[in-house]
C-alpha cells in the first residue's frame, strides 16, 4: 500500500507523523472521506471544496492548493490500483509544542490514504436499520460547527457507543433544542405524503456531499423536498425513513426507538432514490 505524505508516495510503515502533531494531541485537522467507484474518486471536487471550507473555518493553512490535492487524490488512487474503494483525505496542524497555540505549529501533514471500504452488511439494505436516539447531543454549533469535518469526531463516537450497546449500527442525534440533527456518520431523511424532508444546515449537522445529491436526484425525479425542522414525533409517525453517507449510500431505515416505520419494510421511494444513486455513481465523472 502507498500512502500519499506532504507530497510522496510512501510504503504503509513510512507514513508516520509526530507525536507532537496537534492533530493527534488535540483533534485539531480536518478529513474528508471519499468513495471510488469504477477508478472515479466520487464528487470528489466537492469534497475538495468541504475540506478547503473545513480548514479556513479552524484556520488552518492547507500547503498546497485544491487543483493539486485532486491531482494527489487521483494519483494516490492509481498507485494502489483502487477501482472500487474508499479515500481518506487528512490535514493536520502538524507539530507543535505542547499547548494550544496554533502558532506554534508547522508543517500541516497531508495525508492520503486509498483502501478498500467496509460497508454496512448487505442485509440491512434488503430489511432495513434499527436505530435508537442517543442521549449525546450533537455538538451545539456556537461550540463546535458540525459543519466543519474535524479530526474531533468524540461528540458522534460518544453517541456511536450508545448505539453499540443498544445492538444497532447508527444511532439518531438530536440537536442542542431537541430537534432531530443527523446520524453519528450519516444524514437523515424521511417521506411523509410524498414530501422528502430532511433537517437544514442550520440544525446543526454536517451538510453531506450524499445528502446534496440524493436531494438533487429527488428534484429531478420530481419528488417534492424539504429541508425543514424535524422533531422525533416527524420521524415516528414517516411513512419511510433513510440515511445518507459516503460510505452508506442510501440505507432504509425501519425502526426508531422501537416505534415501527411506515409498514417496517424499506419504502418504495427510498429503494427508487438508492437506485437512481447507484446510477449516478455509475456515470459520474
Ligand atoms: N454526518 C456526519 C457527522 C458525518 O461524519 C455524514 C453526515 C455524511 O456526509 P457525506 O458527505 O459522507 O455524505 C458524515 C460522513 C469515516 C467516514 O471514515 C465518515 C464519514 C464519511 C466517510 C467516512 O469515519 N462521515
Amino acid at each position: 500500500m502507498k500512502i500519499y505524505l506532504n507530497g510522496q508516495l510512501v510504503g504503509k510503515e513510512q507514513a508516520v507523523v509526530s507525536v507532537f502533531d496537534h492533530g493527534l494531541l488535540y483533534g485539531d485537522g480536518v478529513f474528508e472521506g471519499i468513495r471510488v467507484y469504477g477508478g472515479n474518486v466520487f464528487l470528489l471536487k466537492d469534497h475538495i471544496e468541504r475540506l478547503y471550507e473545513s480548514a479556513k473555518a479552524i484556520r488552518l493553512e492547507i500547503p498546497i492548493s485544491p487543483p493539486a490535492m485532486i491531482q494527489a487524490t487521483k494519483e494516490t488512487v492509481a498507485a494502489n490500483g483502487i477501482t472500487d474503494g474508499y479515500v481518506r483525505l487528512v490535514v493536520t496542524r502538524g507539530a507543535g509544542s505542547l499547548g494550544l497555540d496554533i502558532r506554534r505549529t508547522s508543517n500541516p501533514q497531508i495525508i492520503i490514504i486509498a483502501d478498500t471500504i467496509t460497508l454496512y452488511p448487505a442485509e440491512i439494505y434488503e430489511n432495513g436499520m434499527h436505530l435508537i436516539t442517543a442521549s449525546t447531543i450533537r455538538n451545539h454549533p456556537a461550540a463546535l460547527p458540525a459543519r466543519i469535518k474535524s479530526l474531533n469526531y468524540l461528540n458522534n463516537i460518544l453517541a456511536k457507543i450508545e448505539g453499540t450497546d443498544a445492538g444497532t449500527v447508527e444511532a439518531l442525534m438530536l440537536n442542542h433544542k431537541g430537534e432531530v440533527a443527523e446520524c453519528t456518520g450519516d444524514n437523515i431523511f424521511i417521506l411523509k405524503n410524498g414530501v422528502l424532508k430532511t433537517p437544514s444546515p442550520d440544525a446543526g449537522i454536517l451538510e453531506g456531499i450524499t445528502r446534496n445529491a440524493v436531494l438533487q436526484l429527488a428534484r429531478e425525479a420530481g419528488i417534492a423536498t424539504q429541508e425543514t425542522t424535524l422533531i422525533r414525533h416527524d420521524l415516528y409517525v414517516a411513512d419511510e425513513m433513510f440515511l445518507t453517507g459516503t460510505a452508506a449510500e442510501v440505507v432504509p431505515v425501519v425502526s426508531l426507538d422501537g416505534r415501527v416505520i411506515g409498514d417496517g419494510k424499506p419504502g418504495p421511494i427510498t429503494r427508487r432514490l438508492l437506485e437512481l444513486f447507484h446510477e449516478l455513481t455509475r456515470k459520474a465523472e
